[in-house]
């Protein structure tokens, strides 16, 4: 019986071995992966990647195109991620729809999923309800956020 358990200890050890292995492997491959998936239009901050499809659409068609996609609009909660949208945003040079509204109470901007929002980048002056038409959310080049029309068209990126 000693013996037996002792050749178990070791066929476990070797087992452990050869799966620390195959975790290095799968790393190394992932990592790899990362790269090839996020290049040239995606930024990986924490463990949420925003990237974008190139194209353009207004704020239903983004929103549509995200969700199919199993993510959602880009929503930045904190400066880094702010700033990875903004680096897509110079990339393509085009701003970006973001994935919160004012639609539901004007002057109260909301996460889609209707938790009020934890982090702001408003432009001075912003968010001002132009002509009383503005329920979304526009990132510029330079990162500030604006509100706009949601029938306007902006470049979509999603996160995931
Ligand atoms: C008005 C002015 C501009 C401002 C735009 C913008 C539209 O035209 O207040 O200074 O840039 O609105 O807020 O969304
Ligand atoms: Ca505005």
């Amino acid at each position: 019986k000693g013996d037996s358990a002792l050749s178990e200890v070791s066929l476990m050890k070797k087992q452990i071995s050869a799966l620390e292995g195959q975790l290095k492997a799968l790393q190394a491959s992932f990592a790899k992966y990362q790269k090839v998936a996020t290049f040239p239009g995606g930024r990986t901050v924490g463990n949420k990647v925003f990237i974008t499809s190139g194209y353009e659409g207004n704020f239903d068609d983004m929103k549509q195109r995200c969700l199919q996609a199993g993510g959602q609009l880009a929503s930045p909660r904190n400066a880094a991620e702010n700033a990875a949208v903004q680096q897509i945003a110079l990339l393509y040079q085009k701003p970006v729809f973001l994935g919160i509204t004012d639609i539901q109470t004007e002057g109260k901007f909301k996460y889609l999923n209707g938790d009020t929002i934890v982090y702001s980048n408003w432009h001075p002056g912003e968010p001002n309800n132009d002509k009383g038409t503005e329920d979304c959310v526009e990132l510029y080049g330079n990162g500030k956020w604006n509100d706009k029309s949601c029938g306007e068209k902006r470049l979509i990126v999603c996160e995931f």
